[in-house]
């Protein structure tokens, strides 16, 4: 708590892929698509500056295409942004769809496959770079494996740190955020925190280059607070970005509205954040929120303004949280006295 933010304008971005069709594993999709380019021009008017990327949301099909073809198409979508005033944060290697990742990529057992993945993310790095992100998001879905003696875990985490050098290496720029999560689609996944991602950062070729995306969901998944994992990124100077939503128990990866299953929780990333000054080296509030598949309409907005929403108003009650009354509750050692007036706080009682 020694330094304090109370000023910083926070920017906020979502993906295209959240806004969806309400598709899940046992249904179809119950909403009609809304066109991708079209998106873009939804952020503003609903307050948000940045826009997350997976590489084939920049460039469709990019796997059949040439690097001129690649490059030709992402200035394309660069221009889109422009018109609409807005800025790519980061562009992620989706490197769980196509044949050759089928048992990961960068850990794959198959030499042919890992090179696969490789020359995807360096193609990622490419995109970023014509599009303006600084940075590449690891989400390492299928770096994990279903049962242990699959994949030789040792060799995995090494094979992982080989394949963020040769990023390093290939682009003396580009950031890599790495995002956490301990499982889905995998059963153990070799990344599952924050911890994890910060120490291949530090074994890393260029560890100032190297940090974490943390989004909250996953930090639960793995049964940790979010706010801590946030805490602990931070205090590495290391938090490139986070993906707010919230998590209603050890289950699938929800992606519900932020601080919809547990407000406090909310609250308390919301408090780690501001008291840190994130936001004012230009990191971005991102969001990574489904909507519910019940909702009707196209496109469907509300879960990510409404995450927004209550974002701000966190921010409002994390400035008006009375540090004197912390102080001294701290001081008495009287957490009793501590946690009523943060329930009471949050609820807007006196
Ligand atoms: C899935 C992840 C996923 C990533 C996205 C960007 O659980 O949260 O949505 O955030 O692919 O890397
Ligand atoms: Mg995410």
């Amino acid at each position: 708590m020694d330094r304090m933010s109370t000023s910083t304008i926070y920017r906020f971005s979502f993906g295209p892929w959240n806004i969806s069709e309400g598709g899940d594993p046992f249904g179809p999709e119950v909403r009609s698509a809304y066109d991708h380019e079209a998106k873009y021009a939804l952020f503003k008017p609903m307050g948000f500056d940045g826009v997350q990327f997976h590489d084939d949301d920049v460039v469709p099909g990019m796997d059949d295409l040439s690097p001129e073809q690649i490059s030709r198409k992402a200035g394309e979508v660069k221009g889109m942004l422009g018109n609409q005033g807005l800025f790519a944060e980061f562009v992620a290697p989706r490197l769980w769809f196509a044949p050759q990742t089928v048992d990961g990529g960068y850990t794959s057992n198959s030499a042919s496959d890992r090179q696969y993945a490789l020359d995807r993310t360096l193609k990622t790095v490419d995109i970023a770079r014509e599009v303006g992100a600084p940075a590449v998001v690891l989400w390492l879905a299928r770096e994990g494996s279903y049962i242990r003696e699959s994949k030789n875990a040792k060799l995995a985490y090494e094979r992982i740190l080989e394949t963020i050098n040769k990023v390093l290496d290939y682009d003396k720029a580009i950031e890599i955020w790495i995002e956490p999560k301990p499982n889905e689609p995998t059963d153990q996944a070799y990344v599952p925190t924050i911890g994890h991602a910060i120490a291949l950062a530090y074994a890393s070729s260029d560890p100032k280059r190297v940090k974490g995306l943390i989004e909250s969901a996953h930090a639960m998944l793995a049964g940790l607070d979010a706010s801590d994992e946030m805490a602990f990124a931070l205090a590495h100077d290391k938090l490139g970005s986070v993906h707010l939503n919230d998590q209603n128990g050890l289950k699938y990866d929800q992606d519900k509205n932020f601080g919809s299953a547990n407000l406090r929780a909310a609250f308390n990333q919301v408090r780690v954040l501001e008291e840190s000054g994130y936001g004012s080296k230009g990191e971005f509030i991102g969001l990574d929120v489904k909507a519910m598949r019940t909702q009707q309409g196209s496109p469907v907005t509300a879960h990510l303004t409404s995450s927004r929403e209550l974002f701000l108003h966190l921010v409002e009650k994390v400035r008006t949280y009375d540090r004197e009354i912390e102080r001294q509750c701290v001081e008495a050692r009287d957490y009793e006295a501590l946690e009523l007036y943060v329930l009471k706080h949050l609820m807007g009682v006196g």
